[in-house]
């Protein structure tokens, strides 16, 4: 091929998952319908999320019913946008949203609709009025018997799975460009949205975190109410006793999303942990903590509550929050460390 079109194959996430799903031979690619479902609800998100400034001023004509402050707006609008699209692609029974009280159980005549889909569509919105970063993250399941599903409880019963039974997660960040980062279990890669394509396209495949990074992420502002594994551990890498170590820098950024994409890729550990106003921490396991721990640990990273692997976890309710840490391999063991030496209990 001319070497000058060369830059026109680019791999588009759709191309890429198609490709995926024929190489792990999956039926149907009904995989590949649901994710192209999910990234049009990104697009039609972060459409929204660039335009909500000057929407507020002006009104959003054509694009929702802004009445209110634009943060509460913007957050239905994209629950209703992911809502909607997934609905539409007919391969998904069960689905669970930050924004809704209950397990959603789609039409139940649909017995090809073998997945469930958890996720936030709006993470980071009270950010959004500062133009900080904000997010959606997704974490799709495989049902086992999706046919049988048809009230709220069946379906809240078949998406409660443990966190390493996730089929693909991801996330799209809505920044000063908009990356969609997914994993279907075979590594992880970074796709950027071409406005000129509409496409969001491989900018970096196959992301590896760094063992160890310089980086940590927390609320300080909570550092009254953590345990004392946190605090020995955060003291340990703000005054490090070993002289050829440096201090870590503190990078937060308080939308989830925004906080994982730099520790993806300068590496480093992002942590909540349990504080007084969250004592069974604030993060919430289906859409946030698993999703997010998917992708950390496929790039070669760790994720744990302090207490245990993450993925590990068969949640109880679908809105369960837990204790979160999670980046570099060797930051990670160097905090369970501290843990390991207190011994103190959840
Ligand atoms: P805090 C956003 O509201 C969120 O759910 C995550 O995206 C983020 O990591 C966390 O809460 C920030 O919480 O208490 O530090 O503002």
């Amino acid at each position: 091929m001319d070497e000058n079109l060369r830059g026109l194959d680019s791999i588009t996430l759709t191309r890429y998952v198609l490709h995926g799903q024929r190489a792990h031979n999956h039926a149907r690619g009904d995989l590949t319908i649901l994710l192209t479902a999910v990234q049009l609800a990104c697009k039609v998100t972060d459409v929204c999320v660039r335009r909500s400034g000057i929407a507020k001023l002006y009104g959003l004509a054509g694009i929702g019913n802004f009445q209110s402050d634009s943060e509460k707006d913007l957050k239905t609008l994209a629950n209703d946008t992911f809502k909607t699209n997934i609905e539409a692609c007919e391969k998904v029974s069960i689905m669970v949203s930050e924004s809704e009280d209950m397990a959603l159980v789609l039409d139940r005549n649909l017995n090809s609709a073998k997945y469930a889909i958890a996720f936030d569509p709006l993470d980071g919105s009270s950010n959004i009025d500062a133009n900080i970063s904000v997010g959606s993250i997704f974490a799709v399941y495989r049902l086992q018997d999706a046919g049988g599903i048809r009230t709220v409880e069946e379906a809240t019963k078949a998406i409660l799975q443990k966190g390493s039974e996730i089929a693909a997660a991801g996330y799209a960040m809505y920044g000063s460009s908009t990356s969609l980062v997914i994993s279907t279990g075979d590594g992880v890669h970074a796709f950027t949205l071409d406005p000129s394509l509409g496409e969001f396209v491989l900018t970096q495949p196959s992301l590896r975190i760094k063992d160890r990074g310089n980086i940590y992420s927390v609320n300080e502002g909570n550092s009254d109410e953590w345990n004392e594994s946190t605090r020995l551990y955060v003291n340990s890498i703000k005054f490090p006793t070993d002289e050829t170590r440096k201090p870590y820098s503190l990078r937060y950024i308080g939308t989830m999303v925004a906080d994982i994409h730099r520790t993806l890729f300068y590496g480093g550990v992002f942590m909540y942990p349990t504080d007084r106003l969250h004592r069974r921490g604030k993060l919430r396991l289906l859409y946030e903590a698993f999703p997010m721990a998917f992708l950390i640990e496929n790039a070669g990273g760790k994720a744990t509550t302090g207490w245990e692997r993450i993925l590990d976890i068969v949640p109880t309710t679908v809105h369960q929050r837990a204790p979160v840490y999670m980046g570099s391999k060797l930051d990670v063991e160097d905090l369970l460390g501290f843990f390991q030496q207190t011994g103190e209990q959840p």
